[in-house]
């Protein structure tokens, strides 16, 4: 058991259990390729016939993807895990130190989390584009009805992003490696075309992120 203080032994084995296709899941990828930390990526199949596999239970009570290891330190849940990579690994801080733009990246983090994700993933991408490839009918009421939860998410990361090379700022941020594998979802449905109309600043910044070498190498 370490003591409390100690330096965190980076060199350690990283295992990161999820799929590739998820969006918690390349958030945490992102960190750790912006960070240039080497990690093995474990499938976990949580929707699997059979239920959640019993050992990944163990890893995560709630059944989600991702839970992360480090040595033997474990941990679930994206903010935790993203929060200790940038703390326990060297490189690129993914967090402002100026206490105003920290706090505006952990707000655009909030928006994401409980607004964005549902809306712009699961409701528009997930119902349009791979309900079409799975070869099932999309649910129109519930595309329509994201219509204008999805607009107030664009709007508000519109307003709080600042304009310069990325959401908060000139470095990369959680803000950034949130928004990223949503967008890169939500911008593969037609409904996006539209919804984007007006707000360049934002399709400026990920037409510049979405050309990142993390992005492709956690491309699902
Ligand atoms: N609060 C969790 C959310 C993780 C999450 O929702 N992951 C999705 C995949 S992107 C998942 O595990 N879905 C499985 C399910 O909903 O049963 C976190 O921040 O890690």
């Amino acid at each position: 058991m370490r003591d409390w203080g100690e330096a965190v032994p980076t060199t350690e084995v990283v295992k990161l259990y999820g799929a590739a296709w998820s969006v918690y899941v390349r958030i945490v990828r992102l960190a750790l390729e912006e960070k240039q930390v080497k990690y093995d990526l474990v499938e976990v199949d949580v929707f699997a016939e059979t239920g959640v596999p019993q050992e990944h239970l163990k890893r995560h009570p709630f059944g989600r993807i991702p839970a992360f290891e480090h040595g033997h330190f474990h941990l679930y849940e994206t903010g935790a895990i993203v929060g200790y990579i940038d703390d326990a690994f060297p490189g690129c801080k993914l967090q402002p130190a100026d206490p105003r733009a920290r706090a505006k990246v952990n707000q655009i983090v909030g928006i994401l989390d409980a607004y964005a994700y549902r809306t712009l993933v699961w409701d528009i991408y997930v119902e349009r584009v791979v309900s079409a490839r799975e070869g099932r009918i999309a649910n129109e009421h519930k595309i329509a009805a994201a219509l204008p939860r999805a607009a107030v998410c664009l709007s508000e990361l519109t307003r709080l992003s600042d304009d310069r090379e990325f959401l908060i700022g000139g470095d990369v941020t959680f803000a950034d490696l949130y928004a990223a594998p949503m967008f890169a979802c939500f911008m593969q449905a037609p409904e996006a075309v539209s919804l984007m109309e007006g707000y360049e600043k934002l399709t400026r910044w990920w037409q510049r992120f979405a050309a990142r070498h993390s992005m492709s190498r956690t491309a699902p």
